[in-house]
Parts: structure tokens; C-alpha cells; sequence
């Protein structure tokens, strides 16, 4: 009888790993504890022991029963609150859980791919503060000091000489500070504007801007290059239009049209009816800035353009509001993976 009681232990030491739910409890309890149950029919058998034998055996049987009835206990505690405690053993036949991968903003996709075009062409890249002096953002790039951009309503000052850059030409001046030309760059950023907030305008946005100043550079090469870049960014057969407008810091200056990729010229709402889309603003980088930077325009000739990102993303994808690049809306984002 002493080597029953042993391996009946043995059996319920082993049944109790097998349960993980209510009734596997109950199964346990009804086969070790119950009325009817292994352990009382040893306790019965008691009867048929000898004498001499009783107390010893009945000290073990006593044992037996509240091991087990511990091992029930514990179970059952780890069934009904894994929470509190230990741990329910796990489910090892349910499925995984995914992973969530992330995936490129469709602003970083757009810049990647204007980056690697001008990469391309021979272009370094640059990047620069966020937080400027007036000096580099506005008195450098040969704006007079009435000029109505540095205005309160249109730059946010952080107090009396530092100012959230309206564009990213301070990285330009920056680059000519330190390094003589030749010269072939671009810089990509953040820039900031103190406008109210709308379907096309934001505070922040996104700009590249460009920059090449040797001896002998001239309109042409401008024209050449933006070109160049045009009809890989946008795919061949377009037509493009350059209208003099003005800058500061450019002279003469331009902005340069395509014709709709929409509709082709004929008029859509994405041109606005009028069959042309803008995409960058250029010219010749005035005397003045060479000066600023102790570059002789006598001897070096340059030209700079400009783009926004968010228009440029915009445009491509026919986004409508400009504020869902900064919503972070997962059900928007998603629309770009690649
Ligand atoms: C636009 C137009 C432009 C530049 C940016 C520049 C910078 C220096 C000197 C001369 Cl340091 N020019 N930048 C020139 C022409 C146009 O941007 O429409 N941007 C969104």
C-alpha cells in the first residue's frame, strides 16, 4: 500500500500539469478528492491493513490528500485570475500577433526621390538651423529692412535677434561663408511662416532649395538643369513656361510652369482651368548676396531655385489639404506605403 500511495502522488502530480481550464479542475477533482474518488478508496483500504501498519499509512494518506488538494488550489487560482499571480500557461496553439511596420511619409518619399535626382547631377546636400538670425534669413539674401516678410505678421520671432527660418536660403549663405566655389548644392528642410492655418497654407512646411555658383554660369545652365530635373521628376513630353517674377535675392528671376499632367493643358480642376501648375521659383543669385558672403561678382555668376515639398506631394497624389501630412492619421499614411 505504501508504494500505491507513492505513485498515486506521482499521477496526480502529472494530471494536474494537463489541466488549463475549469473543467480539467473539476475532472482532477472528482478522480483524487472526491467521495468516490482514488484517494478515498486508499483510505478505505486502511481498513484492510494491518494493525501495526495504520498510523504510519494514515499519516501518509493524510499527506497525500492535502498535497493534492494544494495542487487543485493552486490551479485553479492560476485558471481564474491570471491577472493576479501567476500566469494562465499560454495557448501555443493560437495564432501570432502581427507586427506593425511602419513606412515613409509621402513628404520624406517625395524629397527622397528629388534628392537623388539632384544627387545625381552632381549636387551635394546641406542642412542647417531651424532657428535663425536676421542677418542669414532675410539682411544676407538682400531683402531691405521695410521689407514687409520681416514683419511680425509674416515671421515668428523668438525674441530680438533669433527667428524660426522662413526659408531654407539662410543654409545657402551659411555654405558660401565657409566654402569658396565652385559650388553645386542643395537643402532640404523645415521652414516656418506665421500664416493662418488652411486647407493650403500651414506654419510649417517643407522646402528644397538649390544653389550652383562658378565662373561663367549663366541663365542657360539654369534653364539646362531645371529642365533636366523636371522631366525626370515628372516624366517626359511637358511643356514649360518661365515667367519673370521677383525675389530678393535673384535677378532676374523666374517662375517655371508645366503644363497640367492632369489634363494635359486643357484644363482640370487640379490646374484650376488654367491648363498650368507652378513648381519652382529660380533666377541668377543677385550681386548683393555674393558680397554678403565676400564672393567677387565680378568674378563668380550663380544660380538659385527653390521648391515646396508639400505642394510638390501634393500636386503628385492630388491631396487637397495640406494638413493631413501633420494629422498623423494612420488611415491617411497608409495610403503610402510603398
Ligand atoms: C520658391 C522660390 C527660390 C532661391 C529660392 C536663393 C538662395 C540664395 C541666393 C539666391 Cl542664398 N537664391 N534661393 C532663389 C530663387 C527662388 O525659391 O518659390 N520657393 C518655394
Amino acid at each position: 500500500m505504501h508504494s500505491e500511495i507513492t505513485s498515486l502522488r506521482e499521477e496526480a502530480e502529472n494530471a494536474i500539469r494537463t489541466v488549463t481550464d475549469a473543467r480539467g479542475i473539476d475532472e482532477f477533482r472528482v478522480r483524487f478528492l472526491a467521495r468516490k474518488g482514488s484517494i478515498a478508496a486508499l483510505f478505505d483500504r486502511l481498513k484492510t491493513a494491518a494493525p501495526e501498519d495504520r498510523p504510519a499509512l494514515g499519516k501518509m494518506l493524510n499527506e497525500l490528500r492535502s498535497a493534492v488538494q494544494q495542487m487543485l488550489d493552486e490551479k485553479s487560482g492560476a485558471i481564474q485570475a491570471p491577472a493576479s499571480g501567476e500566469a494562465a500557461p499560454a495557448d501555443l496553439s493560437l495564432p501570432g500577433r502581427r507586427g506593425f511596420i511602419g513606412s515613409k511619409h509621402p513628404l520624406t518619399q517625395t524629397l527622397d526621390e528629388i534628392r537623388a535626382i539632384f544627387v545625381s547631377m552632381g549636387f551635394g546636400v546641406a542642412d542647417g538651423p531651424e532657428i535663425e538670425d536676421d542677418y542669414h534669413n532675410f539682411e544676407a539674401l538682400n531683402f531691405p529692412p521695410d521689407h514687409p516678410a520681416r514683419d511680425m505678421q509674416d515671421t515668428f520671432f523668438l525674441g530680438p535677434r533669433a527667428l524660426l527660418r522662413t526659408h531654407t536660403s539662410p543654409v545657402q549663405i551659411r555654405v558660401m561663408e565657409e566654402h569658396q566655389p565652385p559650388l553645386r548644392v542643395i537643402m532640404p528642410g523645415k521652414v516656418y511662416r506665421n500664416e493662418a492655418i488652411s486647407a493650403r497654407s500651414y506654419c510649417m512646411f517643407h522646402q528644397v532649395e538649390g544653389l550652383c555658383v562658378d565662373r561663367g554660369v549663366t541663365f542657360a545652365e539654369l534653364k539646362g538643369t531645371l529642365i533636366e530635373f523636371i522631366t525626370r521628376y515628372y516624366g517626359a513630353g511637358l511643356k514649360f513656361r518661365f515667367r519673370p517674377t521677383f525675389f530678393p535675392f535673384t535677378e532676374p528671376s523666374a517662375d517655371i510652369y508645366i503644363s497640367c499632367f492632369i489634363c494635359g493643358g486643357k484644363g482640370c480642376r487640379l490646374c484650376k482651368q488654367s491648363g498650368w501648375l507652378e513648381i519652382l521659383g529660380c533666377g541668377m543669385v543677385d550681386p548683393n548676396v555674393f558680397r554678403s558672403v565676400g564672393y567677387d561678382p565680378e568674378v563668380y555668376t550663380g544660380y538659385a531655385f527653390g521648391m515646396g515639398i508639400d505642394r510638390i506631394a501634393m500636386l503628385r497624389h492630388g491631396i487637397d489639404d495640406i494638413r493631413l501630412f501633420f494629422d498623423n492619421d494612420i488611415r491617411f499614411l497608409n495610403q503610402f506605403r510603398q
